[in-house]
């Protein structure tokens, strides 16, 4: 019975997910679902990433947390248009939340919408959202174990962002293994070494970005 309410729940998630995916495609607008650990560092990393391309590219932001607008406040500081979800409780934004968001935003000049997820390397990986790719942070402080141990993420992911690269020498933690256990569950997955505090990385970061921005344009 919970096997079946479950499936139905995801099955309707998915429904509404291929919705808001077209409706973003119909409109050229790539967009990324960014999900980590909590403090891993994707809101300094969208920080960074808005100050590097807010000029070229009309971005658009989705904060996702449990509660606060903090980090839609530390977003709007940058002069980027952002709307805060509050789940109340859940450990993951859903569809339906998205779609309940896009409704406070004005797409129309947008070409790039970033949704930042509740923090948690479990429950957000499996709801889709109708973004083009997922994007999964992995701070170093977290332990090299980690895509060996929460392999569904980083099974789903396009990119990985290794941030607070920083820290690598003080942390004892094993890169060649990290990325060793990661080629096996996925070996497409595109990597970044970031430092979001001290910039490291963020300028190929947002290539990527606005390289795959303009390809969208061009569907
Ligand atoms: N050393 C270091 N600290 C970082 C880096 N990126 C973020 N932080 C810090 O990590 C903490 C959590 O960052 P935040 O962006 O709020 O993480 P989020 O919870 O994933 O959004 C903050 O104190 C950041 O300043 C980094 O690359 N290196
Ligand atoms: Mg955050």
């Amino acid at each position: 019975m919970e096997i079946k309410v479950k499936k139905n729940v995801l099955g309707k998630n998915d429904r509404l997910a291929a919705e808001i995916r077209k409706y973003l495609s119909e409109k050229g607008i790539f967009a990324i679902n960014l999900i980590s650990s909590p403090g891993a560092g994707k809101t300094t990393i969208l920080e960074e990433t808005c100050a590097r391309l807010k000029d070229k590219l009309g971005i658009a932001v989705v904060e996702g947390d449990i509660t606060t607008t903090r980090d839609a406040d530390r977003i709007a500081r940058h002069g980027v248009p952002v709307h805060q979800i509050e789940t109340q409780g859940a450990c993951h934004l859903d569809a339906r939340m998205l779609e309940n968001a896009l409704e406070h935003l004005d797409l129309d000049k947008v070409d790039l919408l970033i949704i930042e997820n509740v923090g948690n390397l479990v429950c957000p990986a499996t709801f889709d959202l109708g973004e083009d790719a997922k994007i999964v942070v992995l701070s170093v402080p977290e332990g090299d174990d980690k895509p060996a141990k929460y392999p569904g993420i980083f099974r789903r992911a396009k990119v990985l962002l290794l941030n607070k690269i920083d820290l690598l020498e003080i942390s004892g933690f094993d890169k060649e293994k990290a990325l060793r256990d990661l080629a096996e569950i996925n070996p497409d997955i595109t990597v970044f070494e970031t430092s979001a505090t001290k910039g490291t990385g963020m300028d190929e970061w947002c290539q990527w970005l606005a390289d795959r921005v303009a390809e969208k344009k061009k569907k």
